[in-house]
This record gives C-alpha cells, sequence and structure tokens, in this order.
C-alpha cells in the first residue's frame, strides 16, 4: 500500500516536472515578447518607426514588419560625440543597408522587405584595438512576417 502511493507521488511529480519542462519555453517566448514592436501601418500604406540609436544600442531593438509593404525607420542619435551606423546586410534577407547616423543627428532608411525571417540589425562602429560597437551589444533584429 505505503508503496503503491510512493509510486503514484512519484509519478504525479514527474508529470509536474514534465508541465514544468513544457511551459518553460512558452513562458519564455512570452517574457520576449514585450520587447519586439510591431510596427504600426500609417493610411497611406507606409510602416514607420522610430529608433532611438544610443552606445550602444538600438531602443527598440526588436522590430516586426510585414512583407510587402513599404518600411520607414527613422533613427535618432542620443549621443553627443559618437557616430553609429545602420546595417542591415543579411544575405538572407537580400536588403542592402549601409548608412551613418551622425551624433545628434537622424536618419531615414527606406525599404521594402520581401523575404520572412528575422535579420540583424547592427552598428559595425570600431576603433583600433576596441570592440565594435556590435559586440558591445549594439545589435538588434528586423523581423519580417
Ligand atoms: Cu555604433
Amino acid at each position: 500500500m505505503a508503496i503503491q502511493q510512493q509510486g503514484v507521488w512519484k509519478y504525479r511529480f514527474t508529470g509536474i516536472l514534465r508541465a514544468i519542462g513544457l511551459l518553460m519555453p512558452v513562458s519564455i517566448l512570452f517574457a520576449a515578447s514585450p520587447l519586439a514592436v510591431d510596427v504600426p501601418l500609417d493610411p497611406d500604406g507606409v510602416q514607420r518607426a522610430v529608433v532611438e540609436v544610443d552606445s550602444y544600442e538600438f531602443i527598440p531593438h526588436h522590430l516586426v514588419v510585414k512583407a510587402g509593404k513599404p518600411v520607414e525607420l527613422t533613427f535618432k542619435s542620443l549621443t553627443w560625440v559618437v557616430p553609429h551606423n545602420v546595417i542591415i546586410d543579411d544575405p538572407r534577407s537580400e536588403l542592402k543597408i549601409r548608412d551613418e547616423v551622425p551624433a545628434r543627428e537622424s536618419l531615414t532608411i527606406k525599404f521594402t522587405p520581401t523575404v520572412p525571417g528575422s535579420f540583424a540589425i547592427y552598428c559595425d562602429k570600431k576603433l583600433p584595438f576596441i570592440k565594435s560597437h556590435r559586440e558591445k551589444g549594439q545589435e538588434g533584429v528586423l523581423e519580417v512576417r
């Protein structure tokens, strides 16, 4: 009797562990989703957003856009001295964007994504003997759906 109960408990316990194991990846997904920003579609059919550029990050750093509709992203520098740039060059994206964002200035890039996927947006500025801005964390995601 006691052994049987122990067996039931053990079964239930492993069941709970399995449930937690299954829920974990889902909860991580939900935890990450507030960081992803859906770029709103304006009445004129253009998906527009402003991204702040700081040392060393893009805010927001995860943008979600729809394929087949034009996108206009304005990168606004918050820095006083440090220049940054904006690069999207993952060959899978079929995008080739590389532009400068001088300190205290804004840059608007326009493109129409056609290939769904998640692609890096990054800054490759680098001083000799120091890590690149990308290596310091200045990298975001352009997610095309
Ligand atoms: Cu930079």
